[in-house]
């Protein structure tokens, strides 16, 4: 049977990272059936286009995987796919929270012929053998043969063969540059972010996310030997195809066994595994001095903190209380003193929020150094317990927000101030922190660093001004790169001083955008 993958584009930004769930299941996919995978985010397709590339390629079941704000373009491919007379299977967060949902059971119509829930992993090949019978199931729950809930231990975990894999279609390097890097430097023919888990789920239970709810608080983790395994694959595909490869570990909370990261990390370093990596882990892990020189020897770049808010009281409000605002200064200081960067995320419409929230933020950004700042908004997810608790005071003013997807844009009313002013907060949030100005800033604050940094962060920053902004297309990226002309002539003027070679780091690292940890 030929099976298709289909991950939905989020409507926003253009995705600079494959998904690791569509890599994970053909992996899982029992021998004799041929998996394709097509993100939308790579390879924008319509209901139309889905329909008939199903019907072309002869597709016998499209799996689709979906964040809530990506579940109604999901439903809508869902729709066009099943009207095609293919059947499709649905899984990931969203419906495993809202299965009835997909499968129409709520009074909607329905989307999804089955839906997987939870963790996938043992349940897809059986879903795949259904399927290929005819006798396929509306739901598939991890469990034993006693009904219980099993997660997969992750030991043993399955090979992805990332030197085979075909991944023409995620190249950060856009074509018109690629001829110009390859004369500036040998292994710039490509340039990919891959996402590798080393463990799952979260035991924190902080109150807007999903994580704990459905990874659970048991954590599991790989063997260290079996990502360094992965690694070591990943950079003999980088070699070979004369580009680069950077690293995203997605676990949520990288750190959360310090003792087996810091071992991980030596093993990594060990068996000279190392890439360019980016990790999410939470500031209270990031006070140990040993763990950071690790970090930073094991070739991590950038570290994804979820501050959320610098006023402990929002804090408190969302069970976050172990973030402690009056060290953020001190781990990012701890974390650039050994080249490591940060991706500080924070969220605004929290219930004491008050207007100016923004401005207070920024203030005390400004005195930290150079980084990528994101905001957001506090969103009630299904299922979490944010949810549950705006739900039973009446405070959901867009109670399924997920059905007609609006970035930016809240779906209750903050305690403190409207709707409205929130969503100025963000706009000033970002607005402030990646105008040419505050890019120029940031990038001069690096002045002391060799010129790869100032390259970096200059990269990064005009690829983060793309989730707020809109940069979809060639015109509104050549528009940003006109604002921000002076920066880039000053960074031209220092690489032919220093030579051309100097401006160009060894691998630029990758920058991302998410919400946890
Ligand atoms: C990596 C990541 C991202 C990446 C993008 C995704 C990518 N390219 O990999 C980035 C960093 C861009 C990102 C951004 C965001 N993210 Co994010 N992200 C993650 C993260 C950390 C890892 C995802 C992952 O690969 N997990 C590991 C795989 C193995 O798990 P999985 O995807 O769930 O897949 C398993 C099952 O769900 C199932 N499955 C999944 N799909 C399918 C499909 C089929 C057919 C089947 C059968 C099974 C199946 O099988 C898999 C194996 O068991 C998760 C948290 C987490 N731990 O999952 C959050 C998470 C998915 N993100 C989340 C959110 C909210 C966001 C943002 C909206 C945050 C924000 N405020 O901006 C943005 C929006 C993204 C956008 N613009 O598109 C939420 C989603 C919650 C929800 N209900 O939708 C999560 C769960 C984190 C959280 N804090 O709650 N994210
Ligand atoms: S936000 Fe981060 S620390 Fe909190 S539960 Fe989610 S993954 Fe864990």
């Amino acid at each position: 049977m030929k099976i298709l993958l289909y991950n939905p584009d989020n409507g926003v930004t253009r995705n600079f990272m494959p998904h690791l769930w569509m890599f994970l299941l053909q992996a899982l996919t029992p021998p004799g059936h041929e998996v394709l995978l097509i993100d939308g985010n790579a390879q924008p397709m319509d209901e139309a286009s889905i329909a008939r590339f199903v019907r072309e390629q002869n597709i016998g079941l499209v799996g689709i995987g979906a964040m809530t704000r990506m579940i109604a373009k999901a439903y809508r491919m869902a729709d066009a796919v099943r009207a095609a007379g293919v059947k499709v299977v649905m899984g990931g967060p969203h419906v495993t929270e809202l299965a009835d949902e997909a499968l129409g059971r709520d009074g909607g119509s329905r989307h999804a012929d089955a839906v997987a829930l939870g963790e996938a992993d043992e349940t897809w090949p059986r879903i795949v053998e259904d399927a290929e019978r005819g006798t396929l199931k509306d739901i598939y729950a991890p469990v034993d043969d006693f009904g219980q809930e099993r997660k997969p231990s992750l030991q043993p975990y399955p090979e992805i063969p990332w030197d085979k894999i075909k991944l023409d279609q995620f190249n950060l390097l856009p074509g018109i540059v690629q001829p110009l890097l390859k004369r500036v430097g040998a292994g710039w023919g490509t340039f990919r972010l891959v996402p590798v888990e080393s463990g799952r789920g979260c035991p924190y239970g902080c109150e807007f996310c999903t994580v704990t709810g459905f990874f659970g608080d048991s954590i599991r983790f790989r063997t260290n030997e079996s990502v360094v395994k992965e690694l070591l694959l990943l950079k003999a595909r980088a070699r070979e195809e004369g580009g680069q490869i950077a690293v995203f570990f997605i676990d949520d909370n990288f750190a959360i066994n310090v003792k087996r990261t810091k071992s991980l990390l030596r093993d990594i370093i060990a068996a000279n595994a190392q890439v360019h990596w980016v990790a999410q882990i939470s500031a209270n892990l990031l006070r140990d001095e040993e763990l950071v020189d690790l970090i930073a020897a094991a070739g991590g770049k950038w570290i994804f903190i979820g501050m959320e808010s610098i006023d402990p009281a929002n804090l408190a409000d969302v069970k976050k209380g172990f973030n402690k605002p009056g060290e953020y200064a001190v781990v990012l200081d701890r974390l650039a003193r050994r080249n490591v960067f940060a991706i500080t995320s924070f969220i605004f419409g929290m219930d004491n929020d008050t207007p100016g929230v923004a401005e207070r933020t920024l203030k005390e950004i400004r005195t930290w150094p150079a980084g990528l700042p994101i905001f957001g908004l506090m969103t009630p997810l299904p299922a979490t317990p944010l949810y549950k608790r705006l739900e039973a005071a009446g405070r959901l003013t867009r109670p399924k927000h997920w059905q007609e997807f609006i970035p930016f844009a809240m779906a209750h009313t903050p305690l403190k101030m409207s709707i409205e002013e929130a969503h100025n907060e963000v706009r000033i949030g970002w607005a402030n922190s990646y105008s040419p100005e505050a890019i120029e800033k940031a990038v001069d604050s690096l002045s002391h660093k060799p010129l790869g940094y100032r390259i970096n962060i200059f990269i990064a920053r005009l690829c983060f001004r793309g989730i707020y902004f809109p940069q979809m297309g060639r015109f509104a990226w050549l528009k940003a790169l006109l604002e921000n002309r002076r920066t880039i002539f000053k960074l031209i003027r220092q690489g032919f001083r220093g030579g051309l070679h100097a401006a160009v780091p060894s691998a630029v690292s990758a920058p991302v955008a998410k919400s946890g940890s």
